[in-house]
C-alpha cells in the first residue's frame, strides 16, 4: 500500500533533520498542488489544515489560484480561512466539493481514519463526505496499524440532553472489551491533563461548534472487529450525533516523513 512517489530525492534531502511541524507543512504544500482555479475547495481543520490554508492564501493573493471557494469544516477553519484570504461559502451554496484538504489523528493501513480530537468531526464529516476528493494530510506519526491503537481517543460527539444516559449506552455497548474507558471531554483537557470528576454538577464540559458535548472512547490495543458493524451500532444510540472513525472516506493521503513523502492510494 505504500508507495513511496518519484523523484523526491530533493524533498527527501530537504526533509532530513525537520520538526514535527516542517513534515505537516511538506505534506500540506503537497496536497495544495492539487488544487485548480474555479475549485469549491474543503478547509481542514488543525496545525497540519492550517499550512494548507495559509498556502492556498498565498496562492490567491499571487495571482497563481482564482476564484476559489471553500467550505470551512470548524470556526477555526473559518477564521484562519478568511484570514487567509480565501472566500468562504457553505453546503447549501455548493452542496458538491471539488476537493477537501485536513489532517488527521489517525491512519490504518485501509486509509480508515480517526478525526476530531481537535473536536471538529461533524462539520469534518459533512464536508469531507460530500467531496469528490478528500485529500488527507499527516505526518508520520499518525500512522497506526489499528484505529485507536496509538492509545488516543476515538472521540463521539453527543447532544448535551441527558448525555450521562448516552454515555452509560455507549459504556454497554463495548461491555467486556478488555481495555475499554470511556469519559465527558472537559473544557479543560488541553490545559489540564484532567480536570474530569464524576460529579455532573462540576464538570464543565468541552463544547463543540454545533453546542454538543464529546465521549473519548479508549482502546488498549485499538479498536478490535468489524469497524462499519460498530460506526452502524454507535449512530444507532440516540443521543449521539457523529463519531470520529472516518471510514472508506479518504481517496488518498499523504504522508510527510524524515526520508521523504509517501502516498498512499486506494
Ligand atoms: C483535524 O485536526 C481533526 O480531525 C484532527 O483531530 C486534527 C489533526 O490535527 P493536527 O493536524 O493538528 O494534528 O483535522
Amino acid at each position: 500500500l505504500l508507495q513511496p512517489s518519484r523523484s523526491l530525492t530533493a524533498e527527501a534531502m530537504a526533509a532530513a533533520g525537520q520538526s514535527q511541524d516542517d513534515l505537516k507543512r511538506i505534506a500540506a504544500l503537497r496536497a495544495v498542488e492539487l488544487v485548480r482555479s474555479g475549485m469549491v475547495l474543503g478547509l481542514g481543520t488543525g496545525s497540519t489544515a492550517a499550512h494548507a490554508l495559509d498556502r492556498i492564501g498565498d496562492l490567491l493573493r499571487g495571482g497563481d489560484l482564482r476564484d476559489i471557494v471553500g467550505i470551512p469544516t470548524s470556526e477555526w477553519a473559518a477564521a484562519r480561512a478568511a484570514a487567509a484570504g480565501i472566500p468562504l461559502t457553505d453546503l447549501a451554496a455548493h452542496p458538491a466539493v471539488d476537493l477537501s484538504i485536513d489532517g488527521a489523528d489517525e491512519v490504518d493501513p485501509a486509509l480508515n481514519l480517526v478525526k476530531g480530537r481537535g473536536g471538529s468531526l461533524l462539520r469534518e464529516k459533512m464536508v469531507e463526505g460530500a467531496s469528490r476528493r478528500f485529500v488527507v494530510i499527516v505526518d508520520d506519526s499518525k500512522l497506526v496499524p489499528r484505529l485507536g491503537g496509538s492509545g488516543l481517543a476515538i472521540p463521539v460527539e453527543v447532544i448535551p440532553f441527558g448525555w450521562a444516559l448516552t454515555l452509560r449506552r455507549l459504556q454497554n455497548l463495548f461491555d467486556g472489551t478488555p481495555g475499554f474507558n470511556l469519559k465527558l471531554r472537559t473544557a479543560s483537557i488541553n490545559a489540564k491533563a484532567s480536570a474530569f470528576t464524576e460529579k455532573e454538577s462540576e464538570i464543565e464540559p468541552f463544547v463543540t461548534d454545533n453546542k454538543n458535548y464529546i465521549v473519548d472512547l479508549f482502546f488498549e490495543d485499538g479498536i478490535h472487529g468489524d469497524l462499519q458493524a460498530i460506526s452502524d451500532d454507535l449512530l444507532r444510540i440516540t443521543g449521539v450525533v457523529e463519531h470520529g472513525m472516518f471510514l472508506g472516506l479518504a481517496t488518498s493521503v499523504i504522508v510527510a516523513r524524515k526520508d521523504g513523502v509517501v502516498l498512499m492510494d486506494k
